[in-house]
């Protein structure tokens, strides 16, 4: 087209042609089950996609219907419904540059799903509920393979994603945009939400001692539930828990128990989730049979067969984000016989908490994927929270002679702990969990790796306050610490001095 002449009046001749050319035109042919040609009226409305018109087809509308599948392979996926794309795993989508695209999206099962396409700000906004539908509608302006998406955490990774083709020339509004300025983001932090409770397990709520009895068959349910739960003062984050509490209830067998373990997901979940436990000899560690969906249940039965003190954890994808939301806990597999008596015994875990907002944000904090692939937290926890073994809520307390036991785990996702007591050494260290081992004694800190374990025990011989820690202390300022209080008279034979700061044990 020659642009130096009369550029209105070529535009108003290859409008009346392309309103001629549309008025003898069906408003709508069929052509395969999926595919309409509908009348383009946008084609019409503005010069520059006129322009487009030259050395593109007529502009046409095309109609896709993708439903999201769970099961098959790859894991999670878009399947097509209807048209040529009938059944077909992540089908290739095609158009044309002017094409009105249009796709539905039915979620096809409880689990939230969405579908994003970047390059031309597609997004379905999400799908929460089983047959949930939704359509998004856009005029591709360039040419390419595009990437069509899921963008919940861990699903594209798995497999839910497929190619949006687009043929023909960049249109000339494309051809011809300046560049986007540069706007900066501004952050908008939801306030705390206002149902959120503490989901904080108290370092004293774990089960009795397994002693000396003989191998039985034992039952343990679990109840997947997502929460929303309180990371600081005035922060709300959204938790996935086991039975709604961080860490998950620890699980206490002995040696040649058969478990029947039964995972329960809420009704209320928007997420698949699964078990696997580290104690378990099988495919998965149980996650091959439990990947279960809101509302349902499955099961699975094991023996235990080593003793040990073993993490298990939440096993669906993104596996690293649901445990970093809180899906962990320890099961402990005491040996023959039992573990030695003690007076006071703890469960204590680990974690890191990745958010959008910096730590000590108030508000409601959103899960950061990329800062999670990065391992950059913003918290780092004990029992789920930042500070809260630190309350007087959730301290641990103990009593000057007594024998402590702490059952000490690592969830991580990502982070080893050197984990240590201010002002204690532990007299034991069952190094890495092992209850075979003979255990190290005299030992100031120990690493704990993730999805690792130990059992460390240590007698408390002076009153006053100790803090546990991970010794990497930068973390500390991060939310990590716990206290444990010892009451009792002094021991000035063992420890005496003036009394600095009020209350510090150190
Ligand atoms: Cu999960």
């Amino acid at each position: 087209m020659n642009k130096q002449v009369g550029p209105n009046i070529v535009a108003f001749i290859l409008i009346a042609v392309t309103v001629a050319i549309l008025a003898i035109m069906p408003v709508s042919i069929q052509i395969t089950p999926n595919t309409t040609v509908a009348q383009a009226a946008t084609a019409t409305s503005d010069t520059a996609n006129v322009a487009a018109n030259v050395t593109n087809p007529q502009p046409k509308t095309v109609e896709y219907t993708l439903k999201t599948v769970i099961g098959l392979t790859p894991p999670m996926a878009f399947t097509g419904v209807g048209g040529d794309i009938d059944g077909v795993i992540n089908p290739t989508l095609t158009a044309n540059v002017g094409d009105t695209v249009r796709i539905t999206v039915i979620n096809g099962d409880p689990v939230m799903h969405d579908l994003k396409i970047d390059e031309f700000n597609v997004f379905t906004g999400e799908l929460t509920a089983k047959d949930q539908e939704a359509i998004v509608e856009f005029v591709p302006d360039r040419p390419g393979d595009f990437v069509y998406y899921c963008n919940q955490p861990g699903h594209r990774q798995i497999g839910m994603f497929g190619t949006l083709t687009v043929t023909g020339e960049a249109s000339a509004e494309y051809v011809n945009a300046a560049p986007a300025p540069e706007v900066a983001a501004v952050a908008t932090i939801a306030p705390a939400a206002a149902d959120a409770i503490s989901i904080v397990r108290n370092p004293a709520d774990l089960p009795a001692p397994v002693g000396d009895r003989e191998p039985t068959d034992v039952r343990v349910d679990l109840n997947a539930v997502e929460v929303n739960g309180i990371l600081a003062d005035g922060t709300t984050f959204r938790y996935f828990t086991f039975d709604g509490k961080v860490p998950a209830p620890m699980i206490r067998v002995r040696i040649g128990d058969t478990v029947d373990l039964h995972i329960h997901n809420d009704t209320t979940s928007q997420m698949m989730h699964s078990i696997d436990l580290h104690a378990v000899t099988g495919p998965g560690g149980g996650a091959v049979y439990t990947q279960t969906m809101p509302g349902e249940e499955t099961a699975f039965t094991f023996k235990a067969l080593a003793p040990g003190v073993f993490v298990y954890h939440c096993a669906t994808p993104s596996v690293a984000e649901h445990i970093a939301n809180g899906m962990f806990g320890l099961i402990v597999v005491e040996p023959e016989g039992g573990l030695p008596p003690v007076d006071r015994e703890f469960y204590v875990m680990q974690s890191e908490v990745y958010t959008t907002e910096p730590f000590g944000t108030k508000g409601n904090l959103t899960f950061d994927y990329q800062a999670m692939l990065d391992e950059q937290p913003q918290y780092y926890v004990f029992n789920g929270a930042a500070n809260a073994l630190t309350t007087d809520e959730n301290a641990l307390r103990a009593s000057v002679g007594e024998t402590v036991r702490i059952f000490f785990g690592v969830g991580g996702p990502n982070k080893i702990s050197s984990f240590h007591v201010i002002g204690e050494m532990f007299d034991r260290v069952y190094d890495l969990g092992s209850l075979t081992t003979p255990p190290m004694t005299d030992v100031q800190t120990t690493l704990v790796p993730p999805g690792g374990a130990t059992m460390v025990e240590f007698q408390v011989q002076v009153p006053g306050r100790y803090i546990l820690v991970d010794h990497a202390l930068s973390r500390m300022e991060r939310g990590l610490a716990g206290y444990l209080y010892v009451d009792g008279v002094d021991q000035p034979d063992i420890f005496h001095g003036d009394e600095l700061t009020p209350g510090s044990g150190h």
